[in-house]
């Protein structure tokens, strides 16, 4: 069924010439399509069939074990000028990005078939969504694409008629072109290769999570973020969560957390037991990915561009996160976890059960290290979350409350903080750092910047990303409050000091009463912090002096961190908007203030 948009066929076959498959199949997203591929896979071993008493419909992949992860260095983005990739991207020129990676696709899918995935990143009625079309030689890709994207005809049908109407203003069809290949699943020829000016994305030699399910980091985050920039929108690495309270309003609040930092779990977040009586719900929109704009209100309205969840299963338990624990006991592609001795699935932190095998397939061994790999994930629909909103489907998306940046702190940073206002809080997303996690290869547990947790995932010069966030800031703008929060902070002991998962709805609850002009906080150099009485963790159990540890602003410790953070932006050069560096400078001179009468009261 190839397309009636000439564009696409055109495509297409120059790849099919350049990469050589046996066969090409355009992907229609149909059941029988699916059950193929998937009796297809059980049978070549690249899916493993798991307890079907169990967990019926649910499946294994073992991916190579140096490929369990995206690779941030052979991440590249190709602007015809490098500047425009900035310094927090790695560059390569467009030309010769082409020309070294079209050298590996050259008949690498001899003996394979080709497959071309139509899909669309949100609603497939929805203004805001966008579409792409993704051409693999993997089925995985395509079985994790149909679960991941609204993928096959209906997507297709889209494509073609936004490419006529385009072909009809003058205009070339704007689809996302998406190609990858397995190829020879050599690390050392692992490229993922970006062109955002021609919308076009070329991934080689990895088979894992978002260096090959195109549609998600590099499509709804690297392209996206260029085109929402040049379009006036924002694309960002946010969950979208509901928070009805027991009168029934709902609250909706973005959060970028970097990798592995806690996404998927506020996003399914079960309240305390207190706040369930009372009536307190919680609604999934969205777990790692959020577009938004703003509306004719002025208020910015958010759609969650997928149809699933890649979610870390390492630690996902009743205790931390019954949502996604309930999701994925049926029809659940797993990935390199372990399984126990009667084929069902494990991870770290799965308290039911034991690992017979690890997620190499070999008898569990201690000694190996982990059972599961700490990057297992899971693919699962949306739809199968107990907690998923009827409201995702909405094509104007959500109204937007707040924002929320968050990382990996184990020490200086609070709780929880307000930003003053919309500057303030771009630069507090700027400034964010959080330590690594396993979603990259490399060092886990190294502090770093992350702004906004796009990093890994901002398509252009992070100096022209922080002027855009600032230019939402204009007559008529309605914008959500922004805030910080850190679940990570560490005791003297090493031990968390907050106890996290449910009861970070006592922190949502602050920040949406801030929102509503309802509860109390202090004013600081670093923002509005809350006091102890601000906060409702009656009942709860925290250690001694965590909770004024945990709410503390240390002066001192913060005026060296607003200087580093002062450095981090100069490492933007003249592309660092002013109105930022102004900001960094008051909140330092603000904590030179504070200082000040401390000091004199030591020295008398
Ligand atoms: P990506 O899919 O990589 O973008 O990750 P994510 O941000 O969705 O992270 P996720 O929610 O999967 O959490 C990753 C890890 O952090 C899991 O092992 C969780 O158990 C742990 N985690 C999540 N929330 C909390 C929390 O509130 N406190 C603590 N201590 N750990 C948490
Ligand atoms: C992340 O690393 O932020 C993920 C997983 O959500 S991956 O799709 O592999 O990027
Ligand atoms: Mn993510």
């Amino acid at each position: 069924m190839p397309s009636r948009l000439e564009a696409l066929n055109r495509w297409v076959d120059d790849v099919a010439r350049l990469t050589q498959p046996d066969r090409v199949h355009w992907c229609d997203g149909s059941d029988a399509e699916a059950n193929a591929l998937r009796a297809q896979m059980l049978a070549n071993g690249t899916l493993i069939e798991l307890n079907q008493d169990t967990h019926p419909g649910c499946t294994l992949h073992r991916s190579h074990p140096s490929d369990v992860a995206r690779v941030e260095h052979l991440t590249l983005v190709c602007t015809k000028h490098e500047e425009d990739a900035g310094p927090n991207n790695h560059w390569m020129d467009p030309a010769a990005a082409h020309e070294k990676i079209d050298a590996l696709f050259a008949g690498c899918m001899k003996g394979r078939t080709m497959y071309v995935i139509p899909y669309c990143m949100g609603p497939i009625d929805s203004p805001i969504s966008r579409c792409g079309v993704e051409i693999t030689d993997s089925p995985y890709v395509v079985a994790n694409m149909r679960v991941m994207t609204r993928m096959g005809a209906p997507a297709l049908a889209r494509i073609e008629c936004e490419g006529s109407e385009a072909l009809a203003r003058g205009a070339q069809p704007a689809f996302v072109k998406g190609l990858h290949s397995i190829g020879e699943l050599d690390p050392e020829r692992r490229f993922i290769m970006h062109f955002p000016e021609e919308l076009t994305i070329k991934s080689y030699g990895s088979g894992y999570g978002g260096n090959a399910l195109l549609g998600k980091k590099c499509h709804a985050l690297r392209i996206g973020s260029f085109q929402a920039k040049s379009e006036g929108w924002l694309a960002e690495h946010m969950l979208i969560v509901g928070i009805e309270n027991p009168q029934g309003e709902t609250h909706y609040v973005a959060a970028a957390f970097p990798s592995a930092c806690g996404k998927t779990n506020l996003a399914m977040l079960i309240p305390p037991e207190g706040y369930r009586e009372k009536g307190w719900k919680v609604w999934t929109i969205g777990d790692d990915i959020c577009w938004m704009r703003p509306g004719a209100d002025g208020r910015l309205y958010a759609i969650n561009p997928e149809a699933g969840f890649f979610g870390v299963a390492p630690g996902t338990d009743k205790s931390t996160n019954p949502n996604a624990l309930a999701s994925i006991q049926h029809d659940t592609i797993f990935t390199n976890v372990a399984v126990t001795a009667d084929n069902q699935p494990w991870w770290e932190g799965l308290h039911e059960g034991a690992p017979a095998t690890d997620w190499q397939g070999r008898p569990y061994d201690a000694k190996n290290g982990p059972a599961a790999h700490p990057n297992s994930r899971f693919t699962v629909s949306a739809k199968q979350a107990p907690s998923w909103s009827p409201k995702a489907e909405d094509a104007q998306g959500v109204p937007i409350s707040a924002i929320v940046f968050g990382g990996r702190r184990p020490s200086l940073v609070p709780l929880v903080f307000e930003a003053r206002d919309w500057a303030h809080g771009v630069l507090v997303g700027a400034a964010m750092g959080s330590e690594t996690t396993a979603a990259a290869t490399g060092a886990v547990g190294v502090l770093r910047r992350d702004s906004m947790a796009m990093k890994p995932f901002c398509g252009y010069n992070y100096g022209d990303y922080f002027a855009h966030w600032l230019s939402f800031d204009k007559a008529g703008a309605k914008l959500p409050k922004i805030f910080h929060v850190n679940w990570f902070r560490k005791g003297a002991d090493g031990k968390f000091l907050w106890p996290g998962f449910g009861d970070n709805l006592r922190v949502l609850e602050w920040i949406i009463d801030r929102c509503d002009g309802k509860a109390g906080a202090q004013e600081t150099p670093i923002g509005f912090v809350p006091r102890e009485s601000d906060l409702h963790v009656e009942g709860l159990a925290l250690r001694d002096g965590a909770l004024d540890e945990l709410l503390d602003v240390d002066l001192d410790g913060w005026a060296a961190e607003v200087e580093d953070i002062g450095r981090y932006l100069d490492s933007f050069g003249t592309r660092t908007p002013e109105r930022l560096r102004a900001e960094q400078r008051r909140i330092a001179e603000s904590l030179a203030r504070e200082n000040e009468p401390q000091r004199r009261a030591v020295a008398s």
